[in-house]
């Protein structure tokens, strides 16, 4: 048996920080999100998105998400095959949707993360009303927070979704953070026993 690896994604501001620290604590989980600031590459990353004034080339920055994931990979799945859960706060999909967003093409940005990991479930937090997302606090502090870039990586999730077949969706609006906790958990409790499947890979 191993855990299952669960992954929740959203645009800025929607709760995914939120929700996935609460069903890590409910699973007994390993809680990694993306990007990981704390690596070495993470850094890097960390001072792009934060200092405006001091940009890389699209493909640059595309690559480094990717390499902050993979600096993770053995964490993650010694911790799937000793049979803790593995909640991510973001991944492969964040990767891709944003960089589309910025003008890649779609399968440049999949390439350098083949190989890792797949879902067993992302469960997609889907916020239909953008408005009140860019008046939550915070907003617009970081590089990817403006409302015109969000609308097309909604849409690049979209696409997404249709290409993936783990993915599940909760609309978000009007709901408080218990409500779409307990969304969450009915899609998540099947998997929590354990899967005797292999892990899939990208
Ligand atoms: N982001 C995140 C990417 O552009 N690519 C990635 O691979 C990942 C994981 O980084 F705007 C973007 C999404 C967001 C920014 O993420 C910082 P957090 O979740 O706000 O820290
Ligand atoms: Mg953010």
């Amino acid at each position: 048996m191993r855990a299952p690896l669960i992954v929740i994604e959203g645009l800025d501001r929607t709760g995914k920080s939120t929700q996935t620290a609460k069903l890590c604590k409910r699973l007994n989980g390993y809680l990694v999100k993306f990007p990981n600031r704390e690596t070495r590459i993470g850094k890097l990353l960390n001072q792009y998105l934060t200092d405006k004034s001091n940009p890389m080339p699209l493909e640059v920055a595309h690559l480094l998400f990717s390499a902050n994931r993979w600096e993770m990979i053995k964490d993650i799945e010694d911790s799937l095959n000793k049979g803790t859960p593995v909640v991510m706060d973001r991944y492969v999909y964040s990767g891709v949707a944003y960089s589309m967003a910025k003008g890649l093409d779609i399968e440049w940005c999949l390439a350098p993360d083949k190989g890792l990991p797949k879902p067993d479930i992302t469960i997609f937090l889907k916020a239909n009303d953008l408005d009140s997302i860019s008046q939550r606090e915070g907003f617009g502090e970081e590089r990817y927070e403006v409302a015109s870039l969000q609308t097309s990586v909604r849409n690049n999730f979209e696409t997404l979704r249709s290409r993936f077949d783990e993915w599940e969706v909760i609309l978000i609006d009007g709901k408080d953070i218990d409500q779409v906790h307990e969304q969450i958990w009915k899609l998540v409790c099947p998997l929590a026993r354990g899967l005797t499947t292999g892990l899939n890979r990208f």
